[in-house]
């Protein structure tokens, strides 16, 4: 369902970067299970350039059971750019939800006016995907943008209105990288540091996906998956809240 998004990220990466691999800990890059109603397999790509230090999406494919795309793409950390975020899911037919949003890392006027406001243009040719649902995981207010996509949807609208919209967000994220000046004071980028371990962390301690990688792949699995590679700069919770 999403290979399309897939591809199209792969395709423009490899057309205006210079990547290379960074390495994903082993035995995390694919997996695969027979424990659903559908054989599932999960299959990871990270890669970086000289401006983007870590940029990883990942692929659920479980058949009618479940479609996943995810991505987060990072920054280096002389540049005080928002993150890029994916998070497509299908749980067949009726359970499809979209995501997309460049994650701020700052919630103040000036860095709304500089990164935010161009979503808008975008965001309100797209008002269909953008639908104001209440976050039950994260909160609304901490690294995410008020005009991000966030959308209950179905397959025809991935298609006709999701892809294009896409496009259109993504054009906008490389025109801020290629405009973006790279920062040079050590605070400004330990700021830069501390901002996107901090998203790490947020993200790690509250990923509603730990029990969907659990059923199919195990706790232990997820947990490695969840602290090694999507938050690797995120400390696992020193005791096991039973939740995961
Ligand atoms: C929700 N994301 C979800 C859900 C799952 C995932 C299972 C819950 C769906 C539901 O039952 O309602 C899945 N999250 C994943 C997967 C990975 C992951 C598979 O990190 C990793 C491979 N989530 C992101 C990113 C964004 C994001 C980058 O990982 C931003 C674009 C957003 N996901 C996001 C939001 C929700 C969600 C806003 C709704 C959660 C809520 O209601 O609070």
């Amino acid at each position: 369902m999403y290979q399309p998004f897939r591809e199209f990220l792969e395709e423009e990466l490899f057309s205006r970067f210079d990547l290379s691999s960074r390495p994903i800990p082993a035995g995390l890059e694919f997996n695969q299970s027979d424990r659903g109603r559908n054989p599932a397999t999960i299959r990871s790509w990270c890669y970086q350039s000289n401006q983007l230090r870590k940029i990883r999406y990942t692929y659920i494919d479980a058949g009618e059971s479940a479609q996943v795309f995810n991505s987060v793409i990072y920054p280096a950390h002389n540049y005080d750019l928002p993150l890029l975020g994916i998070d497509f899911l299908a749980f067949g037919k009726k359970k499809i939800l979209v995501v997309l949003d460049f994650l701020p890392l700052f919630q103040d006027q000036a860095y709304q006016d500089k990164y935010i406001e161009p979503m808008r243009s975008i965001r309100d040719k797209y008002d269909d995907l953008a639908q104001n649902l209440t976050m039950k995981f994260y909160d609304a207010n901490q690294y995410f943008s008020k005009y991000l996509l966030f959308a209950k949807t179905d397959a025809e609208t991935v298609v006709k209105r999701l892809f294009p919209a896409y496009k259109e967000y993504l054009q906008l994220y490389w025109q801020m990288l290629e405009q973006a000046e790279p920062l040079t004071e050590p605070q400004d980028i330990e700021r830069i540091v501390l901002a996107q371990k901090d998203y790490d962390q947020y993200s790690a301690d509250r990923d509603p996906a730990s029990g969907l990688f659990s059923s199919y792949f195990g706790h232990d699995w997820s947990e490695r998956f969840l602290y090694e590679f999507l938050f690797e700069d995120a400390v696992p919770l020193a005791v096991t809240s039973g939740r995961r």
